[in-house]
């Protein structure tokens, strides 16, 4: 088997950091177990680009459990656990990751998952399934589907969908409500602080924090600093959202204002050149710039490279830009996303439905994908409700249940006052 990842001896540290997410990821558990049986993924042969994490791992297993042949690479350079990486190849999956790859060793990773010549995609960001638009569309045609996993993804195959270009149909695995409504709110809240506080250990009570972006991402992390005693500044291009931050209970201003007032700087916006040169400019000395969305081109780090006098590493994930004036700004994971590259991401509790969705969506496909057009595909509320009623089940909480003259009335439209 062929694989590549940093070191082989991490190995038994990535099976103890697997065991422990799978007793923290019940729902996908519970998946492995009923189709670990009956294998209804036989025969299919799935490439995945998702970060390389001890969650992943558990979705890799569980694919591998229901019969699938697998092939795997990160989706960030600096993403990966190579602990992880290192047990998955010990099982005998081909992994082509390891934490610092370079650009171009990114796309030849990708470019190892192909040479599986898969029937199924699973995606985080939309490399992959850009890799084979754009370099191997002969692929394309044994492929029965894809799926992706985040926002920015989405947003990338909904272009390439509408320029009607897209070669074989996508599930939106982020636009179910049981992956977008949790990962994307508490997993990014949580995760976020996580990496900025492994990366700088400060003080969070009293600072001021700068998001950048207020959607799910954006709100989750404003809710965990406001949570941790800081003072929220949001920013926002969207009157809707903006209106949402303001009644949450936070400031809202352009970032040209925001720059001179921020401790602390998070982006969550998914846009490029959120935060450029003229507000590193005016930055407090000491302030903590970091982006927690998918791509790094929320900052415009250039930018602050052309400013400074001197960079240091001064910490592991925290670089330190002292500028001409000695001022210091500390950019944290070169501007990747902070809760991946300095911590752990998001915890398991949480991926365990957006990765119950990545599964199900794979059952789906290999039923259903020869019969869907080239479309961008949301997933069913009956998938959105099963995973979210095992979740509370594994959870120890109980619903209601409507009686028959309750259902009656819930669809009669004679009753009023
Ligand atoms: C794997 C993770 C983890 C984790 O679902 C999240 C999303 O939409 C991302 C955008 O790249 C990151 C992804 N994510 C967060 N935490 N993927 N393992 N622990």
């Amino acid at each position: 088997m062929d694989f590549k990842v940093a070191d082989m001896s991490l190995a038994e540290v990535g099976h103890k950091k697997i065991r422990w997410a799978e007793s923290r990821m019940p729902v996908l558990m519970r998946l492995r177990e009923l189709h670990s049986r009956t294998k209804p993924l036989a025969g299919m042969r799935i490439s995945g680009s998702l970060h390389v994490t001890k969650e992943t791992a558990v979705l890799v297993k569980t694919l591998v459990a229901a019969g699938a042949e697998v092939a795997w690479s990160g989706c960030n350079p600096l993403s990966t656990q190579d602990d992880v990486a290192a047990a998955l190849a010990a099982d005998g999956i081909p992994v082509f990751a390891w934490h610092g790859m370079s650009k171009d060793e990114f796309y030849w990773a990708i470019d190892r998952t192909l040479d599986l010549k898969p029937t199924l995609t699973l995606d985080d960001g939309c490399d992959l399934i850009f890799r084979v638009h754009s370099t191997a569309p002969e692929l394309a045609g044994g492929i029965l589907g894809g799926t992706e996993e985040t926002t920015t993804g989405v947003h990338r195959l909904r272009a390439l969908a509408k320029a009607g270009k897209l070669l074989y149909p996508v599930i939106a695995v982020n636009d179910a409500e049981t992956k977008w409504d949790f990962d994307n709110v508490y997993g990014t809240g949580q995760s976020s602080l996580d990496g900025i506080l492994r990366a700088t250990s400060v003080l969070f009570a009293g600072k001021t924090i700068v998001v950048a972006g207020y959607g799910r991402c954006g709100s989750g992390c404003a809710r965990r600093a406001q949570g941790q005693g800081a003072n929220v500044i949001v920013t926002e291009i969207k009157p809707t959202a903006a209106l949402k931050a303001m009644l949450d209970g936070y400031r809202v201003m352009p970032m040209d204002e925001a720059a001179s007032l921020g401790d602390i700087f998070i982006t969550a916006t998914g846009m490029k050149d959120v935060i450029v040169g003229r507000h590193f400019e005016s930055m407090k000395d000491g302030a903590i710039v970091c982006n927690t969305g998918h791509y790094d081109c929320e900052l415009r780090i250039p930018d602050l490279e052309a400013q400074a006098s001197s960079v240091m590493e001064i910490r592991p994930n925290c670089e330190e830009f002292v500028l001409p004036d000695g001022r210091r700004i500390y950019l944290l994971a070169r501007g990747r996303l902070v809760n991946l590259a300095a911590a752990e991401g998001h915890p398991s509790e949480v991926m365990d439905m957006s990765f119950a969705n990545q599964f199900m969506a794979m059952l789906y496909l290999r039923e259903h994908g020869s019969t869907l057009s080239h479309e961008v595909y949301t997933v069913s509320e009956e998938q959105d409700q099963e995973i979210a009623g095992v979740k509370l089940e594994t959870m120890g909480a109980h619903l209601d249940q409507l009686t028959p003259d309750q259902i009656a009335y819930r669809d009669s439209y004679e009753e009023g006052t």
